[in-house]
Formats: C-alpha cells, sequence, structure tokens
C-alpha cells in the first residue's frame, strides 16, 4: 500500500496525519492544480456537492450516499474548512483523493479556502490546536491559492434514466414527459418527481420543452441494434421539417454566484487566481455572490461580493449557452433550492449545519448523455456521440436544463459524539442564520 493509500486510510478514520506527510501532499496537490484552468472542464456524469465546512462524518455519509471515489466523480463547490471541529482531515481527505484519483474529483475554491476567513471562522485554531504550530495551516493556504475559481460540466442529459425504486403507483402515474427532476432520500427512495413536457412541433411555444421523437429506449438490452442511428433532429424524427435541434447547455459551478465584471466565462480564464482572495474584483465576487429576488445588482449584505437578480442570471446563462448555474455559500433547510425557472440551484451538502441548524443537506447528480446512441454508439469509437454542443447549426437550437437527481441526507450521528465536552464553545460554531452575512473582516 502506498503511503498516499495510507494516509486516505487513516483520514477516513478522522485521523490526521504527520506534518511532514501533510506538507507532501500539499505540495503533490499544488502541482496538480497549477495545471488547471480557472475553470475547469467536468464531464457528466458527475456529482455536484456545496459546503462542507468541516463537518467530517457528515462527509463520510455524503460519501455513503452518493458512492465512494474514485466510483463516483465528485465536483466539491467550496468551503472545505472552518465552522465544523475536523475541517483539517476533511480537508486533506479530499485532497488526498485528488491527488490519488486526478481525474475523478475536482475541488474549486470557496470564500472560506482563505488567510482571513480561516483565521476568524476556526482552521487557523483547529491547526494549531492538532499540530501545535501553523504551519500545516500554511501548507493549506498555498493550496487554496491554486484551486480553480469554477467549472464547466459538460455532456449532461437533460432526462434521468428513472432509478428502478419507482413503486408500480407511480409509475402508472408517469405523465407523458421526461423525467427532468428526482428527489431521493438517503435510503434511496425518491420522494418527488418532475416532468418536463415533450415538444410535438415548432408551433409549441413553451420553453421548457424538448423533442426527443423517437422515444429513447432504456430497457433495450446491451448490443441490440438500436432502431435509428442518428442524432436527434437529423432525419431520425420524420418530422425533420420545423423539428428543434436540442442540446443540453453546460453547467456552470462556483462558490457563490456571477460578477458585474464579468459577462462570459471566457472572461473568468483570464482572472490571475493564485493568490488570496481579494476584497474586491471578479474574483472575490465569483466566491462571495448571491442570487436574490432583484432586477439587476444589488449591495451584498455580507460586505464582500453582489446580490444578482434572475434577470443577470437568464442573460449569462443564454450568452454563454449555459443551461444551470450550479452554486453553493447559502444554507438552505432542504439542501438545494432552484430559483429564476431553474436557472440556478443553490446546493448546500452540510446537514445540521454547525451541529445546531437543523438542516438536512442535498447533492446533485447529472447523468451523462446517452441520447445519440447511448452505450451502442460507445462501443462503436463514438461515432455519433454527443459531445453536449449542438450539431447543426441551420436548426433552431433550444439548449435545456439537465436532468438533475437530488440525493437529500442528514446529519451523521456520530458527529455529535466528536464534540470536544469540556472546552467553552468557540465563537464559530454558534451560527445564527444570517449571522454569518456579516462579514467581519472584509468590508469593515
Ligand atoms: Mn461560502
Amino acid at each position: 500500500m502506498s503511503d498516499l493509500d495510507r494516509a486516505i486510510v487513516q483520514l477516513r478514520a478522522c485521523r490526521p496525519i504527520p506534518e511532514p506527510q501533510v506538507r507532501e501532499l500539499c505540495y503533490k496537490a499544488r502541482e496538480l492544480l497549477i495545471e488547471e484552468g480557472n475553470v475547469v472542464s467536468v464531464d457528466a456524469p458527475v456529482t455536484i456537492c456545496g459546503d462542507i465546512h468541516g463537518q467530517f462524518h457528515d462527509l463520510m455519509e455524503l460519501f455513503r450516499v452518493g458512492g465512494d471515489v474514485p466510483d463516483t466523480n465528485y465536483l466539491f463547490m467550496g468551503d472545505f474548512v472552518d465552522r465544523g471541529f475536523y475541517s483539517l482531515e476533511s480537508f486533506l481527505l479530499l485532497l488526498c483523493l485528488k491527488v490519488r484519483y486526478p481525474d475523478r474529483i475536482t475541488l474549486i475554491r470557496g470564500n472560506h479556502e482563505s488567510r482571513q476567513i480561516t483565521t476568524v471562522y476556526g482552521f487557523y485554531d483547529e491547526c494549531i490546536r492538532k499540530y501545535g504550530s501553523a504551519n500545516v495551516w500554511r501548507y493549506c493556504c498555498e493550496v487554496f491559492d491554486y484551486l480553480a475559481l469554477g467549472a464547466l460540466v459538460l455532456g449532461a442529459s437533460s432526462e434521468l434514466v428513472p432509478l428502478g425504486t419507482l413503486n408500480d403507483a407511480a409509475q402508472s402515474a408517469m405523465p407523458d414527459g421526461e423525467l427532468e427532476t428526482e428527489v431521493l432520500n438517503s435510503k434511496g427512495e425518491v420522494t418527488s418527481v418532475t416532468y418536463r413536457k415533450i415538444l410535438r412541433s415548432s408551433s409549441d411555444t413553451s420553453t421548457d420543452t424538448r423533442d426527443i421523437s423517437p422515444p429513447r429506449d432504456i430497457s433495450a438490452p446491451p448490443g441490440e441494434t438500436p432502431s435509428r442511428t442518428g442524432p436527434a433532429g437529423t432525419g431520425a424524427t420524420g418530422d425533420s421539417s420545423g423539428s428543434l435541434s436540442t442540446t443540453t447547455g453546460a453547467v456552470l459551478c462556483v462558490h457563490g454566484g456571477l460578477s458585474p465584471l464579468v459577462d462570459s466565462v471566457d472572461k473568468i480564464r483570464l482572472i490571475d487566481r493564485k493568490q488570496e482572495v481579494p476584497h474586491e474584483g471578479a474574483m472575490c465576487d465569483l466566491l462571495w455572490s448571491d442570487p436574490d429576488e432583484i432586477e439587476g445588482w444589488g449591495l451584498s449584505p455580507r460586505g464582500a461580493g453582489f446580490l444578482f437578480g434572475g434577470d443577470i442570471v437568464k442573460h449569462f446563462n443564454h450568452k454563454n449557452d449555459l443551461s444551470l448555474i450550479a452554486r453553493a455559500h447559502q444554507l438552505v433547510m432542504e439542501g438545494y433550492k432552484e430559483m429564476f425557472d431553474g436557472g440556478i440551484v443553490t446546493v448546500w451538502s452540510a446537514p445540521n449545519y454547525c451541529y445546531r441548524c437543523g438542516n438536512v443537506a442535498a447533492i446533485l447528480d447529472l447523468g451523462e448523455d446517452a441520447s445519440n446512441g447511448g452505450t451502442v454508439a460507445r462501443s462503436n469509437g463514438d461515432y455519433g456521440r454527443s459531445n453536449g454542443i449542438s450539431r447543426n447549426e441551420s436548426m433552431e437550437r433550444r439548449i435545456v436544463g439537465p436532468g438533475r437527481r437530488y440525493r437529500v441526507f442528514e446529519a451523521a450521528a456520530q458527529d455529535t459524539r466528536g464534540m470536544p465536552a469540556k472546552k467553552p464553545v468557540a465563537d464559530y460554531f454558534l451560527y445564527v442564520p444570517g449571522e454569518e452575512l456579516v462579514q467581519p473582516v472584509i468590508g469593515t
């Protein structure tokens, strides 16, 4: 077993690894991250996760619910540290997994991956407590500076393949449409679903539909010759005159949100990210901003970043061929929250945040687009395989959102047992909803 695999075993048991090993791990991680662009491309299928905040046992529960690395491809949207008791073990485990399986886990930066913020909200204190010096905190902060600012998920499917857990009654109640969202509890039971209407003709002006004729036969046994070979909309549909070319737009993942200084994904790519999170500017906004029910831009009560409305999201998504922005950064009691006609979603992955908020957590699965032949096309050397980009520019193009499967889970019972019993509870554990909105370092 390699040193790295041993470190993973030790960290999975929630035991810190020795300082020299942290140093080496951080060095290796930095070498990997330095090669990544500001916006990492990630192919679906992928499981998108929000804030972790040092809640190690809940991170273990997340892996139980979502599957282990490398079986599941993960994208974590930052805020690994602060607030919880095990920022160190949580972040180092994720970092080990990144170094061990670089193509199976993507880590992007949150506003807490910062020297200033970790000094106030717990991670610095935790490092001092567990190592007796600030060295490990310093190594970690050097890694923070190299984390990507965002990710672009490509090739996600617009339609969910239903899980086999629907009972007969639910199956027979299925309307004539594509499965668009599905919510699962931690036992894997489907608790709610939504369907997207199938577009029958171009005269149907509904914006939330898609022509999938002929229907995809997901029950076809492997190896069976498909009844159609061409991509959707290339004649296989039989009524191609006036039919729409549809495509699942890319999904932009970022910790906070948008910036008035950034109107395209390409502008994010131009930022010089290898630094401490600045107090203002595009990089700061991407990590600090929040969507809100306003028009245009608004001042953020956090003292950093901005508030942005549905019109901003709609315009940004249209301009950049995005179907969805996935972000984290805000506690949502249900674990996830879609806004602006599904143009943006908040994913929150720290259940019972700060061990007292009583919220559930969620992760978001995006499936792989297999609509153009699926496994058959792949076995034929990727012939005709969609890469998520529209193939026929002469046709009207319709971008639809990806099918979204939310896995909701609750806090792990162990976490409360790990609470230091006699120590006075530090300020950063005493979370009051809305309190983090007042940022004591930035803007004051
Ligand atoms: Mn945050």
